[in-house]
């Protein structure tokens, strides 16, 4: 059992940052990383086409699709460990999601670009659940109004980041390269598509 969450605010949303979510991050890494049918799709950058920096999967609900690097993906199962999780979140913040993209960043190359989860599908004022698993990286926020200085987190092994209401329609994050990081890192956006 998590010991506690920690709040913290922003201007137009905030965060809920549970550091020791789960019990074992190392063997869900391990399961994840071995388990999932990663895929690198192409993206297209000013116009010519790259890899994405991170392997990728998206699981949830039969029948859902997501827009993500530009193209629509259908939903994989979900792998057991990820859909215990879902019900598990249900329980301990009251938000209920119907998917997750998955993301393996392989070492600190392997980075994402800032962003907001607003896509529309995702409805007009989103929860975010992030799980991390592996590495610890830095997380960065800046406001889309450019008028407070960007803010970074340390999201460690087994950390449950909820991104709160409205957050998205106001904040962008990123998860930025960082040569220095050798080891993988394993993380679950669980998202509700209305
Ligand atoms: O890896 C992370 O912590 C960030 C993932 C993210 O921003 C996303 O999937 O939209």
């Amino acid at each position: 059992m998590f010991s506690g969450v920690q709040h913290i605010p922003l201007v137009g949303g905030g965060l809920d940052y549970y550091a020791d979510y789960l019990a074992d991050p190392q063997s869900l890494f391990a399961e994840l990383r071995d388990g999932i049918a990663w895929q690198q799709p192409l993206v297209m950058v000013y116009g010519r086409e790259h890899l994405t920096p991170r392997l990728v999967n998206f699981v949830g609900d039969t029948g859902l699709s997501y827009q993500y690097s530009g193209v629509s993906h259908a939903t994989a199962p979900w792998p057991n460990a990820i859909r215990a999780l879902r019900d598990q979140l249900l329980v301990d913040t009251g938000f209920d999601f119907n998917c997750a993209l998955l993301n393996y960043y392989r070492d600190g190359n392997d980075c994402m670009g800032y962003h907001s989860d607003d896509e529309p599908e995702l409805g007009r004022a989103p929860c975010i659940a992030s799980i991390s698993l592996g590495a610890e990286r830095d997380f960065c926020f800046k406001p889309k109004s450019g008028a407070t200085k960007m803010q970074k987190l340390n999201l460690a092994s087994g950390s449950l980041l909820v991104m709160l209401p409205p957050t998205q329609q106001y904040w962008q994050h990123a998860l930025p390269v960082r040569k220095g990081v050798a080891q993988g890192r394993i993380n679950l956006t669980f998202r509700k598509l209305v």
